[in-house]
């Protein structure tokens, strides 16, 4: 699969070039965004700023791949199985863009730097480019598939860990107060005592992007959607690592219990999780 359209740039150049101009624009918007409201619950918010990055990078998919398909979280109706229907509508398209405008909410409204753009391009089902940037430290985050996944333009390895005692690893907590933070906690308990320290961020798509770069060793969460996943499900498989839901099925579009680490410490990791009842 050619990764060039006839007399158009590059799919990952329009994603590198969609993530670098809405990630400049979010950040100038850093503590005066002027209108934020609740989705679905009070954990569950929007900006402005989460609007005008996905329509920003919309309009500009669409100049240079008029045909090609576009899925972004502000896109659809919000709630728990938002991504699960989207997704169903879309999965006979050819080329899916799928987009979180800004990973990370609840942090750009708070102004805690870390949050990302996570851009992913699918054909039939498969993502070929992932691209993550955080605008904070000017950090592009890119995977082709097959090719490799690059940070500042140097190639990602994962860490070379082989034990959880021996692993930094992330998790987060999605905004469904109701049953994905209960599940999450219930896999806090069971990973507190097992590694060597938990992080939790606050953007899933970063988090992924640590676990390429070697930064974090592994990385789960329950209940997140197509977008949170797609970019830094190919980063990580692409710096050699291993996705899969928290069962162990390989990762694909659906996966919303995700696991996500160097390899080496995978098994130990859905062990735990399933031996806690935590895996959702
Ligand atoms: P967001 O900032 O794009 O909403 C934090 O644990 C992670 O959960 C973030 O990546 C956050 O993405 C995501 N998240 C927040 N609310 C969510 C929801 N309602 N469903 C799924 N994921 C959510
Ligand atoms: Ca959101
Ligand atoms: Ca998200
Ligand atoms: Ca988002």
């Amino acid at each position: 699969q050619s990764n060039f359209a006839v007399g158009s740039k590059s799919f990952t150049a329009v994603a590198i070039n969609c993530a670098a101009k809405a990630g400049e624009w979010i950040k100038t918007k850093l503590g005066n965004y002027t209108s934020l409201s609740l989705k679905y619950s009070a954990q569950d918010l929007v900006t402005e700023v989460d609007k005008g990055s996905e329509t920003m990078i919309r309009n500009l998919v669409h100049t240079h791949f008029p045909n090609h398909s576009f899925l972004g979280e502000e896109g659809v109706e919000p709630g728990p199985e938002a991504s699960e229907k989207a997704l169903h509508r879309v999965r006979d398209e050819e080329y899916l863009w799928i987009v979180d405008p800004v990973d990370g909410t609840t942090n750009f409204v708070h102004g805690f730097p870390f949050f990302s753009v996570s851009i992913a391009l699918a054909h039939k089902g498969e993502v070929i480019v992932g691209v993550v940037y955080d605008p904070i430290r000017d950090e592009l985050f890119v995977a082709e598939k097959g090719k490799g996944a690059y940070v500042h333009g140097r190639r990602m390895e994962v860490a070379q860990e082989k034990a959880l005692s021996d692993s930094l690893v992330a998790t987060g907590f999605p905004a469904d107060p109701h049953y994905a933070r209960p599940m999450n906690m219930k896999g806090l308990n069971a990973m507190v005592p097992k590694v060597r320290n938990i992080r939790s961020g606050g953007s899933a798509a970063l988090h992924m992007a640590y676990v390429a770069a070697g930064r974090l060793n592994g990385f789960w969460e329950i209940g997140l959607n197509a977008w949170d996943l797609a970019a830094g499900a190919l980063l990580v498989k692409e710096s050699g690592g291993t996705v899969t839901d928290t069962k162990g099925a390989p990762y694909d579009l659906g996966v919303r219990n995700v696991v996500a680490t160097n390899g080496l410490i995978h098994d130990e990791m859905i062990g735990e999780l399933d031996k806690a009842g935590a895996a959702g």
